[in-house]
């Protein structure tokens, strides 16, 4: 497998980080999650300027432009002779001295793998994921700003962890208040007499890229959509449910807390997103 790293294209055994970089040290960095289907990047362009704004946020400049870091993207991708796969793009702080401070950092490092990535197993597309509510809550946006997608997921892991010992494969984190925020690596949706409703990203949700997909699906499709505070009983009381990720796409939810939503399938409206969605994923993107 050949890695981009700080410029080259290295072979993964060479692809190595200092112990001093303050991405290992402190978390101290930001990431993106991008698909390929059928030979091209999908919503490529959406991804690096997310990617660059998560930069700006924590004050890293980053030495390239937007265009040349899609440039590195398709390389990377192109060298690995891969038509279908997931990209993992790493922005660290850099090698620098013990101690908080990143302006003793000189220089970022960034690095693109391009691989494979499966998140649930399909027959969970099929019938449906049985999710939990997490103790574990979403931080204040005032302590750690949810837009952006930095390196710091300790959070999202311990929240993971919960959902897992209960034999969940994803867990609903809510926020200080109460409401909830998102999953641990998902965007969460809920259908209502027709509407589609998300929570606010001020509630504490990453400003996900499938989220803006589906928002743009469902004018398409001519489903109303409505972003609001959502507590778990509008979700025990929902019609349908779903999740969205880059890496999950879109995947049905039958059930919260061991409750069941709707019927216990996946309903005919979160069937059509997940189709459009595909339909969506293999007809467009940035050819590499
Ligand atoms: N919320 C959180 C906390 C995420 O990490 C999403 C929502 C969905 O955002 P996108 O932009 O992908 O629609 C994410 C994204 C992994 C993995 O390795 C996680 C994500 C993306 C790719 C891989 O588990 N999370």
């Amino acid at each position: 497998m050949k890695i981009w790293l700080d410029g080259n294209l290295v072979d993964e055994s060479e692809a190595k980080i200092s112990v001093f970089d303050h991405g290992l040290l402190y978390g101290d960095g930001v990431f993106e999650g991008i698909r390929f289907y059928n030979g091209r990047i999908f919503r490529l362009e959406e991804h690096i300027r997310r990617l660059f704004d998560s930069s700006r946020a924590i004050l890293l400049n980053l030495p390239w432009t937007q265009e040349e870091v899609c440039k590195f993207t398709c390389e990377t991708v192109a060298a690995n002779g891969l038509r279908d796969g997931y990209i993992r793009l790493v922005v660290t702080r850099g090698a620098g001295e013990l101690g908080l401070n990143p302006h003793l950092c000189p220089k970022p490092s960034m690095f693109i793998i391009a691989s494979t990535i499966k998140l649930y197993p399909d027959e969970h597309y099929q019938n449906g994921l049985a999710i939990i509510t997490c103790a574990t809550r979403r931080p204040a946006p005032a302590a750690l700003m949810p837009q952006v997608k930095s390196l710091n997921y300790l959070n999202n892991i311990m929240a993971k962890v919960e959902a897992i010992q209960s034999n969940a494969l994803e867990a609903v984190m809510l926020n200080e208040q109460g409401y909830v925020a998102e999953c641990t690596g998902d965007n969460l949706f809920i259908l209502k007499n027709g509407a589609l409703i998300t929570p606010l990203i001020s509630e504490g949700a990453l400003d996900g890229i499938t989220r803006a997909v589906l928002i743009e699906l469902a004018a398409k499709i001519g489903v109303p959509f409505v972003e609001r505070s959502l507590t778990r009983y509008d979700i025990y009381t929902a019609d349908e449910c779903f999740l969205t990720g880059t890496a999950a796409e879109v995947i049905p939810v039958v059930s919260l807390d061991r409750r069941i939503i709707g019927d216990g399938k996946p309903g005919p409206l979160t069937r059509r997103f997940l189709e459009a969605y595909h339909e969506l994923v293999n007809s467009t993107g940035t050819p590499f």
